[in-house]
């Protein structure tokens, strides 16, 4: 392991699905016992949209039984809960100081989702500042996220090496790690749009720990084109997601796959692409509801994982603090 600290995590916004754990999650699970990995629910950013109480709470614990069951080892990796620890809102805070409001509004998730709802409240906005806390508050080297939060991730460079020039060397200055395969997955009823937790559409999105059956349902149903080729092209986005789903579950490439399906009606190509992806998630299943029947431990975990995070933060709150100009308490 190297001292390199790697953070991530996904909202409890709802469940977990195949974009997250293609696009993030696997990648966690094969880089934990590198790095100095930190993983946390970042329940703070879920409320950027209206939640319900009581869904909240009940998704926060079941994403961490799912984060544990998708192959995050607490033996490897701290997991967390962001309210949890003192100091992602608060360092947000001195960053929001210093981030220019053009720059949050040209954010393209922003503009997406005030799109999608009647009242867009300010914590929508100030998101990815947020987001820029949770990685400059440990220091971090290194944060692997899907294709989607590249430029979230910009603005947290950014502002490390904003207030490194203004306060002197503070932050490390993050690095993205993004995988070409598995990092954008789309929805199967809209290919053009990723595959999201909040898609209205429920056809569209394949969760991880959904029935089998219900998996299969989808899958049939995916909108493809009017074509009969198996082939990965632009104007044939459901075919190129499907054969996206299907090499990362597999490990084969496209072209590979393009040339095992020559031929293939898209009922056939769309059944095998659904077998492999239930037989990946089959041991993933049965780990959740292990977990799931286990909450004593679940809760242990996300103690040791804020008593940890905790420390860290303080330190660099503290740090932060005194170099803004914050008077120290005695
Ligand atoms: P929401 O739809 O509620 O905004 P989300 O489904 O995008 O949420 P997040 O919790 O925001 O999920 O993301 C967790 C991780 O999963 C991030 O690293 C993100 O980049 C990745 N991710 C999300 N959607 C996809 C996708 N469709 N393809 C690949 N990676 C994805
Ligand atoms: N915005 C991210 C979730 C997220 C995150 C982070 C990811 C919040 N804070 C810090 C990596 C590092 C998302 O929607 N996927």
């Amino acid at each position: 392991m190297t001292s390199k600290v790697l953070v991530s995590g996904a909202q409890p916004s709802g469940e977990l699905h195949l974009g997250n754990y293609l696009g993030a999650l696997r990648n966690w699970t094969e880089m934990q016992a590198n790095y100095d990995s930190l993983f946390f629910i970042v329940d703070q950013h879920a409320i950027t949209i209206r939640q319900n109480p009581a869904e909240l709470r009940r998704r926060t614990l079941t994403c961490a039984a799912q984060y544990i069951a998708c192959g995050l080892d607490p033996q490897k990796c701290s997991i967390f809960i962001q309210s949890h620890v003192i100091g992602h809102a608060e360092l947000a805070w001195v960053l929001g100081c210093m981030t220019p409001l053009g720059q949050l509004q040209r954010m393209t998730q922003f503009k997406d989702k005030q799109q999608k709802s009647e009242n867009v409240d300010a914590g929508l906005l100030f998101y990815p500042v947020l987001m820029a806390a949770d990685i400059l508050l440990y220091n971090t080297e290194l944060v692997p996220v899907g294709e989607d939060q590249k430029q979230h991730l910009e603005l947290a460079r950014d502002l490390a090496i904003r207030f490194n020039s203004t306060y002197s060397e503070t932050f490390n200055v993050p690095e993205p790690y993004i995988l070409k395969s598995g990092g954008r997955i789309m929805s199967l009823q809209t290919p053009t749009a990723k595959m999201s937790k909040s898609d209205s559409n429920a056809l569209g999105t394949l969760y991880l720990f959904e029935e089998p059956e219900s998996l299969q349902k989808k899958f049939r149903s995916a909108v493809t084109d009017s074509e009969t080729e198996i082939r990965s092209a632009v104007n044939k986005p459901g075919i190129s997601n499907l054969l996206a789903i299907l090499s990362a579950a597999t490990g084969k490439s496209i072209e590979a796959l393009e040339k095992d399906y020559a031929g293939s009606s898209y009922s056939v190509f769309k059944n095998s692409v659904a077998e492999a992806v239930i037989e990946m998630l089959r041991p993933l299943r049965k780990r959740y509801t292990e977990l799931m029947d286990d909450k004593t431990y679940l809760q242990t975990i996300l103690q040791q994982g804020a008593e940890n995070a905790q420390k860290r933060a303080y330190k660099m709150l503290s740090k932060v603090y005194r170099k803004t100009g914050f008077l120290e308490r005695m």
